[in-house]
């Protein structure tokens, strides 16, 4: 089966191919001669994820699934969440983003927080959502050069590394996009056996 994988992110290729059994086959917007910058602009993830599969459904009639993340942070009442790209501003800068969470975390005791994968797929125009949680929690500082976004501030419940120093497999045994994505290829799996 093809699938387009809606999203112009190609950390979130990198982590999701691998995870994906053989008779999935990925299809990039780039494999597929797209070039578009998605909009994302509702106030949910399950929206977001949503709008951006069917804004490539409508594009091409093919199937496809998108995915929306956010970091919730509970000190921060669950921010930045949605916003998470554009946390501190429309540069969509990694650097500055950890910079700001940090300093609207200074001081604060409860460093609890988790990252939330919502997955839209779209087949035949009629959708399935799939959610991954990861739980965790932001230090002090930055550690680690792997990964991207908030992984070098990130540390998963049962380990002491940040997503940062993990690799992409030891990071998936954790993260919110493996998670989701399990269910997805559960669903693809019993889908093949019915249709
Ligand atoms: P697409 O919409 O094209 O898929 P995007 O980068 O805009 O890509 P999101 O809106 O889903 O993706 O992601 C929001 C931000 O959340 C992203 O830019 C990162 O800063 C952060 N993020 C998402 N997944 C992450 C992860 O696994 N580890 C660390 N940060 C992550």
């Amino acid at each position: 089966m093809k699938l387009i994988f809606a999203t112009n992110n190609q950390h979130k290729i990198e982590e999701l191919r691998p995870l994906l059994s053989g008779d999935i086959q990925l299809i990039t917007l780039k494999e597929a001669g797209i070039d578009t910058d998605i909009p994302e602009p509702f106030d949910t993830l399950e929206e977001n994820a949503l709008g951006k599969s069917r804004a490539i459904y409508d594009m091409t009639g093919a199937n496809c699934f998108s995915e929306d993340t956010g970091l919730e942070v509970e000190a921060l009442n669950g921010e930045p969440g949605v916003k998470s790209a554009r946390y501190a501003g429309e540069s969509r800068s990694f650097d500055a983003n950890i910079e700001k969470l940090l300093i609207n975390l200074a001081g604060q005791n409860n460093r609890k927080a988790r990252f939330r994968t919502v997955i839209s797929l779209l087949i035949d125009g009629k959708e399935t959502q799939f959610e991954g949680i990861c739980n965790g929690q932001i230090i002090m500082e930055k550690r680690g050069e792997r990964g991207f976004g908030y992984d070098p501030v990130f540390i998963p419940e049962g380990d002491l590394r940040t997503f940062a120093e993990m690799n992409l497999a030891e990071k998936s045994k954790y993260s919110h996009r493996a998670r989701a994505t399990e269910k997805l290829v559960a669903f693809l799996n019993s889908y093949k056996l019915n249709h």
